[in-house]
């Protein structure tokens, strides 16, 4: 065992000189990464620590045949991708505070494996370019037990607390699970940096704009492509098809695409269903882009055309959802919101849903916050401030009729109000319709 062992790696010495140079691969997506941007978050961290030491691992690796993925690729952990725009799996992030100021940053590597490099590509190794492509002072290859070494001099040396994610994804992670237990004064980083998560930053405003103008072309396509006789999974298949050609890294979550009885059926994201004149379809969607995902919902009818009775319960959502955008403002909290809907929809209902409000078809909340998840993290309680970004999203939904509506904006809070970054989707039934209208109708191709 012993000989195969330095066998293979007489072997494979040989082959690593003949790697090409890691310049063209990526951290951030196989994009260039901003490092003044990420070295400000990590400013920011080091601010809200005092003094600390900060242990951010990466995701770990999946196994294809193991897990079953279905998304196939590999996606980073949200707080180590925050702070370093690396890509890279199996790495880890060791930051060291004092007094407010990043005093040291250091970006544990996996060393580059050739046998690994000709099933799955170059990857980010240790090296002089990770140094410059990421903005890292010290880039080191990882090996478990010098990252506990360098762990345990920092905290000896400064007696500071030990800053670590602990959160459902990173339990199962041995390391952390160890600091955690280890006796140390080991804390918990995730509020400090959801806090700082919450408040959108230039580099992630970005990478959300660019996620909802992308969905904004999608469901547009969506509207243009509905007939009736059409399946939902082929909708689904447009709008992610959009996605993909426009430059979406994923899905921001699994599209819903339900249509007539599944339109009341929040979650139902089977789209299995062929579409029959007379339905409304909801379509609720996120592209993701950078790390960010957008999420946008519409409710259309399938024929271009909603009955009055479409007409009247839409008009009634659009209308709650109006009067909340208009009422966002720095200082409000979600809470506030939520009040509202519900206050505007129970007066405006009439007789709509019969002797009672049509709030009690209002089976959801109206608000989330978004960002890096599509219930990204953050303290609902908060008062709003510019920099937050949040959905709108009241709908109405009766299952005797099968019609539920759902409209879903994505909004970004400002100084003095509001801006809709989702305001380019089509709203009003009158849009909608002329959008779907003005599209060639070719004769419904039903197939399995
Ligand atoms: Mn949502």
């Amino acid at each position: 065992m012993r000989h195969l062992l330095a066998l293979t790696c007489l072997l494979a010495s040989p082959a690593l000189a003949q790697l090409p140079e890691p310049v063209a691969q990526l951290p951030g997506a196989g994009r260039p990464v901003d490092v003044e941007a990420y070295r400000e978050r990590r400013a920011r961290l080091s601010e809200r620590v005092g003094d600390g030491i900060v242990l951010v691992p990466a995701a770990a690796r999946r196994d294809m045949e193991a897990h079953v993925l279905q998304d196939g690729d590999f996606r980073q952990d949200d707080y180590f991708f925050y702070l370093t725009g690396v890509e890279t799996p199996e790495a880890w992030l060791l930051m060291v505070a004092v007094g407010g100021a990043t005093q040291s940053a250091t970006l544990y590597l996996p060393p580059t494996n050739p046998h690994a490099v000709r099933w799955t590509g170059l990857q980010l190794g240790p090296g002089p370019d990770a140094e410059r492509l990421t903005g890292i002072e010290r880039v080191a290859p990882l090996d478990l037990d010098s990252l506990d070494r360098a762990v345990m001099v920092a905290t000896m040396r400064s007696a500071a607390p030990l800053y670590t994610v602990m959160y459902a994804g990173t339990t199962d992670n041995e390391r952390v699970r160890r600091w955690m237990t280890s006796g140390r004064d080991v804390r918990n980083v995730v509020p400090l940096m959801d806090s700082l998560r919450v408040v959108k930053d230039a580099l992630g405003l970005t990478a959300l704009r660019t996620a909802v103008d992308i969905t904004t072309e999608a469901v547009m396509a969506a509207m243009r492509a509905v007939r009736p006789g059409m399946y939902e999974r082929q909708l689904e298949a447009v709008i992610e098809y959009t996605f993909r050609d426009r430059g979406a890294d994923r899905l921001g979550f699994p599209s819903i695409v339900g249509s007539g009885p599944n339109s009341v059926i929040l979650h139902y994201d089977v789209n299995r269903r062929q579409m029959e004149a007379g339905d409304l379809v909801v379509m609720d969607v996120g592209a993701e882009y950078g790390q960010y995902t957008a999420d946008v919902s519409r409710t259309i009818p399938v024929t271009g055309r909603f009955t009055e009775r479409q007409k009247a319960i839409y008009d009634l959502v659009l209308g709650t959802q109006q009067a909340v955008i208009k009422a966002v403002k720095p200082g409000m909290t979600v809470g506030d919101l939520e009040r509202l809907a519900r206050q505007y929809m129970s007066e405006h209902s009439g007789a709509l849903c019969g002797p009672q409000s049509c709030t009690r078809h209002f089976v959801h909340g109206l608000s989330h916050w978004l960002g890096m998840r599509v219930h990204d993290v953050g303290d609902y309680r908060m008062p709003l401030e510019p920099g937050m970004v949040l959905t709108i999203e009241p709908g109405i939904y009766l299952s005797d009729e099968n019609l539920g509506v759902r409209i879903e904006d994505d909004i970004l809070v400002t100084e003095h109000g509001a801006e809709v970054l989702s305001a380019g989707v089509p709203r009003t039934t009158e849009d909608i319709e002329r959008l779907i209208q003005s599209a060639v109708q070719p004769q419904a191709t039903g197939s399995r």
